[in-house]
């Protein structure tokens, strides 16, 4: 029998909330925006909204800076507009998750600010180390660039943040920052919620004394000494009596390091979003991009769907609002467009897991340009832009440009395109970030006329998955596992059989798919297909991707 979970059929649809439809032209997305458009929702088909913060926040890291965890920005809207917002989901069959951000607070959280002044009862809400004001405590590196210290000169001492500077790491050692944690989850589970995404989860442990470390200290703060107790503890109490979804996001971790989070006997969480198939196509570090390794890419993939094949559960996501825009980067933003992103999609609903669509995917939204740095709005991006002006890069539009285009987290965050009306139909007032230039060809409205588009697309595939066991629970095995370009695989349920066929480049390869029965049925592809040759190699046009069934 299939071990079912609603939360395992379902497909997941990331919001952020800033560029997603602002209903009150100040420029910014807001949740009545979001209300406006849950039709739209229910129309593509999605089954729960990921919904990217929208608490109060001095928005120095867009809202994973939290001032007050229980109250709404006000440039999002009120409590009020949230619990429509949940309530017209619902009405829709559509249920809602909130990102949790715990590993860190805002500095202008109530508590820092009672932390700094040093009140007895706030002291250790953070990690605190008095000492030389010219000498951090140790040498971690913040994720953000530079050390992951600063000087406070109120308190008269450092505090630790892993991000930015306006992002103190709260103390999870300290008791009583868990209980007010699992005290605030909880008020959000009463207000009906149906799970959290919890940014950064694996962090909240460091080791005790906080001592040096290796590459920027993460041996010291990745998947820390109590961090399974720390997570085993908040679900026991919180989401352990309520039928939610728990998605944890985890830097760093391996399939088999996944198990202790999501498998039988691990600490309770559903899945995770682990990093490392983002690294298929950089070198040294985020910002060094280099060719698709796609059997880098099949041998990450596989691992995780064999490892948590029978016990845990995957999250399939190829971009989000710190991730380049996926057709840009794995497949191709300009002539083959269509084609490519129809492939990932493809990929993305054809593998074993839960898949997680960013808004904009489904209409192929691209990357963009940033010929001016005046255009930057993300702080990774602006401090990379800074450091690299200041350490080595000669000229911007030269040396630093090109790398942004590639890889900012602004590629993913310019506003949805819903039209080609002023500002792509986001606002009536002066965006936050810029509009891609190309909305007037790809937007909303237009990919839903066209029955060939990538939106209609993802549609059948939501369809194909909802009605078809084999799309969720079948068990994956690579096919050809060494051929260069074409990632192919074999799902089977029982006596039912998907194989999948992806070309990853434009070039048109041949695969030699010597199992595929002569009258498999074509269940989907993103070109028109003729029948299956005899001799069984199949010829494959720049992004194809095929879904069989025998
Ligand atoms: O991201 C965690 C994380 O590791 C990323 O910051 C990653 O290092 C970076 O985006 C790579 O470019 C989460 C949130 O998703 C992100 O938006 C926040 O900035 C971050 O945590 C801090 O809360």
């Amino acid at each position: 029998p299939l071990d079912r979970e609603w939360w395992k059929e379902a497909v997941v649809y990331q919001i952020y909330p800033r560029s997603f439809n602002d209903s009150d032209g100040d420029g910014i997305g807001d949740i009545p925006g979001i209300v406006e458009k849950v039709d739209y929702l229910d129309a593509l088909g999605v089954d729960v909204v990921w919904l990217n913060p929208v608490y109060e926040s001095p928005m120095a890291d867009n809202g994973y800076d939290i001032a007050d965890y229980q109250s709404i920005h006000p440039e999002f809207g009120t409590m009020d507009d949230w619990e429509t917002l949940l309530e017209e989901l619902n009405n829709r069959d559509i249920r809602l998750i909130m990102d949790l951000v715990v590993n860190h607070t805002s500095d202008e959280h109530e508590w820092f600010q009672r932390s700094r002044q040093g009140d007895p009862e706030y002291e250790d809400y953070y990690y605190w180390r008095e000492g030389d004001p010219e000498e951090p405590p140790n040498n971690w590196e913040s994720f953000f660039g530079g050390p992951a210290w600063s000087w406070d000169d109120e308190r008269e001492a450092w505090y630790l943040h892993l991000f930015d500077e306006k992002q103190p790491d709260l103390n999870w050692r300290n008791p009583d920052v868990r209980e007010e944690i699992h005290d605030m989850m909880n008020w959000w589970l009463d207000h009906g919620i149906d799970g959290f995404r919890m940014d950064v989860i694996n962090l909240i442990s460091k080791t005790e004394g906080l001592p040096d470390g290796e590459h920027g200290g993460g041996e010291h703060f990745i998947g820390g000494p109590q961090v399974l107790e720390y997570i085993g503890e908040m679900v026991d109490e919180t989401v352990a009596d309520h039928d939610v979804m728990t998605v944890g996001e985890m830097v760093g971790v391996d399939a088999e390091r996944a198990r202790e989070y999501v498998a039988e006997g691990g600490c309770g969480l559903s899945m995770l979003i682990h990093f490392e198939h983002m690294g298929v196509d950089t070198g040294h570090d985020k910002w060094d991009l280099q060719e698709l390794d796609l059997l880098e890419l099949k041998r990450i993939i596989g691992e995780w769907q064999h490892t948590l094949a029978d016990d845990g559960w995957n999250c399939i996501y190829l971009g989000n609002h710190d991730q380049p825009r996926g057709v840009s980067r794995f497949g191709d933003d300009g002539e083959y467009r269509e084609e490519s992103a129809k492939m990932l999609a493809t990929f993305q609903f054809t593998l074993q897991g839960t898949p997680f669509v960013f808004q904009g995917e489904e209409i192929g939204m691209t990357n963009t340009t940033f010929e001016d740095p005046e255009k930057i709005r993300d702080v990774e991006a602006q401090n990379f832009a800074e450091m690299s002006l200041a350490d080595w890069a000669d000229d911007y539009a030269e040396d630093v440009q090109p790398i942004l285009e590639d890889m900012s987290r602004d590629n993913a965050r310019t506003p949805m395109q819903w039209d080609d009306t002023e500002h792509a139909g986001f606002t009536d007032g002066e965006p936050w970030i810029h509009v891609n230039e190309n909305y007037d060809e790809v937007n909303v409205a237009a990919a839903r006329a066209d029955e060939d588009s990538i939106w209609h697309y993802y549609r059948e595939l939501m369809d194909l998955r909802e009605e078809n066991d084999i799309f969720v629970y079948g068990d994956y095995e690579t096919i050809d596992r060494e051929h260069p370009e074409v990632y192919a695989y074999r799902r089977t349920l029982a006596d039912d059989e998907l194989i999948v066929v992806c070309n990853f480049f434009e070039r048109e390869p041949q695969i030699e798919m010597a199992d595929l029965d002569a009258d498999a049925e074509l269940v989907v592809s993103n070109y028109d297909v003729d029948g299956i040759p005899e001799d069984r190699v199949l010829d494959l046009r720049p992004y194809e991707a095929r879904v069989y069934r025998q």
